[in-house]
C-alpha cells in the first residue's frame, strides 16, 4: 500500500475531473491515494472522500482531517506537524485505522512512534508546497528514515527520474503530487514511477 502514494493537487477540472485523474493514477499503479485539498469545506471533503473510497480499490488517506476520513469510511489520515498529534489520534482511532505523519526535520521524529508510516521530505525541491523548506536530498532522507523506526515514504519533487534514488536511500515507497496529477496522463505518469522503483 505504501509503494506509490498519489496525492491530489486541486479541483481545477471539477470533482469529476479529480476522480477521473485519481482513478487513472490507480490504473497506472498508484497503491494508495491521499486526498489533500487545503481549502475545501469539510462537508464537501467528506463527499469527495466517499466517492474516492467507492471508486478506487486502493486505500484512501485523507490529509489533515481524521473526522472527515472516519466519516467517509476512508482507510486513514495523514497528519502534519500542526495537526492533531499522532499519539492522541491513535487513542481515538478505529481499529486498523492508518495514521501517517509528516517528518521534515529531526524534531518532528518525536511524533512518529504511534504512526503507521512517515512521509519524509522534501527530498527534492517541490513546486507543490510553499512552506516545504529546503530539500534534504538522499542523504538527509536516509538519516531521518533510519531514525523513524516505521516505514518511510519519500516526498517532495519525486518523479520517475529520481524515485529509484529514494528507494535506495531506504524508502518503503514514494509519494507524488505534481509528477502524477500535473501530468496530462496520470496513468502513464504513475506507471513510469512504479517501473522506476521496480516494486
Ligand atoms: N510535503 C512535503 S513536500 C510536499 C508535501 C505535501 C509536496 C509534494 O509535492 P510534489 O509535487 O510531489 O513535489
Ligand atoms: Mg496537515
Amino acid at each position: 500500500m505504501l509503494r506509490l502514494m498519489a496525492i491530489t493537487d486541486n479541483v481545477r477540472d471539477g470533482e469529476v475531473g479529480l476522480l477521473r485523474r485519481a482513478s487513472a493514477a490507480v490504473q497506472g499503479g498508484a497503491t494508495c491515494v491521499q486526498l489533500r485539498l487545503k481549502n475545501v469545506a469539510a462537508r464537501d471533503l467528506v463527499r469527495l472522500a466517499q466517492e474516492l473510497v467507492s471508486a478506487l480499490d486502493v486505500p484512501v488517506i485523507v490529509n489533515d482531517r481524521a473526522d472527515v476520513a472516519i466519516a467517509a469510511g476512508a482507510a486513514g489520515v495523514h497528519l502534519g506537524a500542526d495537526d492533531v498529534p499522532a499519539a492522541s489520534m491513535r487513542r481515538i482511532a478505529p481499529p486498523g485505522f492508518i495514521i501517517g505523519v509528516s517528518v521534515g526535520n529531526e524534531a518532528e521524529l518525536a511524533n512518529v512512534a504511534p504512526a503507521d508510516y512517515a512521509g519524509i521530505g522534501p527530498m527534492y525541491a517541490t513546486p507543490s508546497k510553499d512552506d516545504a523548506g529546503i530539500a534534504m536530498g538522499a542523504t538527509g532522507f536516509a538519516a531521518l528514515a533510519k531514525r523513524a523506526g516505521i516505514p518511510a515514504i519519500a516526498i517532495g519533487g519525486i518523479n520517475a527520474d529520481n524515485a529509484r534514488e529514494a528507494i535506495e536511500a531506504g524508502a518503503e515507497g514514494v509519494a507524488a503530487i505534481s509528477a502524477i496529477f500535473g501530468s496530462a496522463d496520470p496513468a502513464d505518469a504513475a506507471r513510469r514511477i512504479r517501473s522506476a522503483i521496480g516494486i
